[in-house]
């Protein structure tokens, strides 16, 4: 039920994901590092990434996690003013990291499995609709400073 975001408040999208999201979002991270193992050049000094198994263990990419997720829990807390919230971070991603933004479409489609196979028959359609829609203006900020 508290996955339940059809017509739901900002905030209580917010108290949502911190009470429920916080393993989530770390472990999406994992995920994309071992489907998408090109993805771990960005995290060269993360150290051990080389079995899923270290990738899962790594305090780094775990701290990492913690860190999209509040980041996370700003966008929600920020819906109407999204893109000046992530301007500087779009930057980051942009200018220093270069971190092509199709990974934040991954990232983000990752996370929705995720959800989906944890919350299963919970993950309803209409759940999935928040999620996606979270998850696409997350990414379409992130991506606004690149051209
Ligand atoms: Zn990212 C960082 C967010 C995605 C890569 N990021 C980061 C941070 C944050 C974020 C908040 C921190 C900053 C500071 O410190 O200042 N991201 C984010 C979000 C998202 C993301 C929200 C969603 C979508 N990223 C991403 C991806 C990638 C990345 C997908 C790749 C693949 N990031 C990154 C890097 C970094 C970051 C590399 C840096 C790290 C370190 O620590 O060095």
């Amino acid at each position: 039920a508290r996955l339940h975001l059809h017509g739901e408040t900002a905030a209580g999208m917010g108290g949502m994901l911190t009470v429920c999201v916080c393993a989530h979002v770390s472990r999406s991270l994992c995920r994309l590092l071992i489907v998408y193992p090109w993805t771990q050049r960005f995290f060269s000094s993360f150290g051990n990434l080389s079995s899923p198994t270290a990738i899962i263990g790594n305090p780094k990419v775990r701290a990492h996690g913690r860190k999209v997720l509040s980041s996370f829990g700003e966008a929600v807390k920020n819906l109407d003013n999204i893109k000046n919230t992530y301007a500087k971070l779009s930057e980051l991603h942009c200018e220093k990291l270069h971190v092509d933004p199709e990974n934040f479409r991954l990232l983000g489609d990752i996370l929705i499995i995720v959800l989906a196979s944890h919350f299963a028959r919970d993950f309803t359609p209409a759940c999935q609709f928040a999620w996606q829609k979270l998850v696409s203006v997350v990414a379409h900020a992130l991506a606004r400073k690149y051209h």
